[in-house]
């Protein structure tokens, strides 16, 4: 099966929206509608830290915001859980460099969307040649919603990479909001992938749309 397009990864990757249940302040399924109104390009469920559901409840939450994916066609994608992917025919999954190995989870998931985290130019190009249909890269800027990151790094990362002439798609990551992501995009990022700015947002819809038009405006 064919692989996604750099071209039509990078568009999809302008508002990447990233999400479980404990990310949320409102209803997850809410949140999720009125992002996807507000207009992000793609969505990664992450069902992950404090009070995070797991086996039936997870599984039946994936399957209630997949739903509302595939109905806007929005890309349905799952954090590291490779098997939930493969049960619930997701449209790809994001693992990162701890996870299983990239190139079995390439094989298991032939034409879907595959997405890893990279730190170093030296992952960078491991990812590439492992069959990475996009990076995240991060955290550009402190964030208080993953404890285990690594250094905070700005856009130093992103900025070598297009430096390299590297063209892979990728987006920043990390405490990302309207008020900052404009960097992000003027020094190379296709996108960016947020958790907070949308899920705590008031208005998920808001700030999803001012994330977009921040982006639109500043891509390299
Ligand atoms: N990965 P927020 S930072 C899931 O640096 C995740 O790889 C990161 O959440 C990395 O938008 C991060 O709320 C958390 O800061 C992003």
């Amino acid at each position: 099966m064919q692989r996604i397009s750099e071209e039509k990864m990078k568009e999809r990757l302008r508002v990447y929206f990233i999400m479980g249940s404990p990310n949320c302040v409102k209803d997850p399924e809410e949140t999720l509608k009125e992002a996807i109104a507000g207009g992000i390009t793609l969505f990664q469920f992450r069902e992950k830290g404090p009070g995070a559901l797991a086996g039936e409840e997870k599984l039946k939450l994936a399957s209630k915001l997949q739903a509302i994916c595939r109905s806007h066609s929005i890309p349905f994608l799952i954090n590291d859980d490779i098997e939930l992917a493969i049960q619930l025919g997701a449209d790809g999954v994001h693992i990162g460099q701890d996870d299983e190995v990239l190139s079995v989870v390439r094989e298991k998931m032939p034409g879907k969307i595959v997405g890893i985290s990279a730190h170093t130019l030296e992952e960078v190009q491991e990812a590439i040649k492992g069959g990475a249909d996009y990076l995240g890269i991060g955290p550009v800027f402190p964030t208080s919603t993953k404890t285990d990151t690594e250094p905070v790094q700005g856009t130093k990362l992103i900025e070598a990479i297009r430096a390299a002439s590297i063209s892979v798609p990728l987006v920043g990551i990390g405490g990302i909001h309207a008020d900052n992501a404009a960097s992000v995009a003027a020094n190379g990022a296709d996108g960016v992938s947020v958790i907070t700015a949308i899920s705590h947002a008031q208005s998920a819809k808001e700030a999803a749309h001012q994330l977009k038009k921040v982006i639109l405006e500043n891509l390299a």
